[in-house]
């Protein structure tokens, strides 16, 4: 469970990631990509070269996702709730796919904040992503 120390946490870095949110996303895709050859598949219809516009278009959505994810976290269920029927009807993405992603992220911000990812914040991202995921893969059956 995320902690109040976690959600502070978390809710500071957000914030203070100062417009390099699209980046992030972008260099977080491409490092699912490269790394987890096999989520490629559920983009047929993407240019998945590293940096380009669909990947950092899409990155830019995923981001906006969780900003929205951490303006509501203790509510997650609610605010990721048409997010989450998109992913379990519509575009059936296995839910293994969901801790690629979310490695992915934390590489990207770790090499993004250096030495401010500490561990006390890598644990909470890790808390929050984990929760992001189990509400993005809860309704599947
Ligand atoms: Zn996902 C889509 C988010 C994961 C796959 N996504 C999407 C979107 C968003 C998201 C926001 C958009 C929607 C609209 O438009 O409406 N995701 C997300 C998140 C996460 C995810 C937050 C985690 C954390 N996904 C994921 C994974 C995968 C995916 C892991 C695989 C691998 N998605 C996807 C797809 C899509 C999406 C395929 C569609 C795209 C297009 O555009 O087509």
């Amino acid at each position: 469970m995320l902690t109040a120390e976690d959600k502070k946490l978390i809710q500071q870095m957000w914030g203070k990631l100062g417009g390099a949110e699209e980046e992030i996303g972008a260099d977080a895709l491409n490092r699912m990509f490269h790394s987890y050859p096999p989520t490629k598949t559920y983009f047929p219809h993407f240019d998945l070269s590293p940096g380009s516009d669909q990947i950092r278009g899409h990155g830019k959505k995923v981001v906006a996702a969780l900003t929205t994810a951490i303006k509501n976290i203790d509510n997650l269920s609610q605010a990721l709730s048409e997010l989450s029927n998109l992913h379990a009807y519509n575009l059936r993405v296995d839910p293994v796919n969901f801790k690629f992603l979310s490695q992915c992220l934390q590489v990207s911000l770790a090499t993004r904040l250096g030495k401010d990812y500490s561990p006390d914040l890598h644990s909470a991202v890790d808390k929050f992503m984990s929760a992001v995921a189990s509400v993005l893969a809860e309704k599947y059956r």
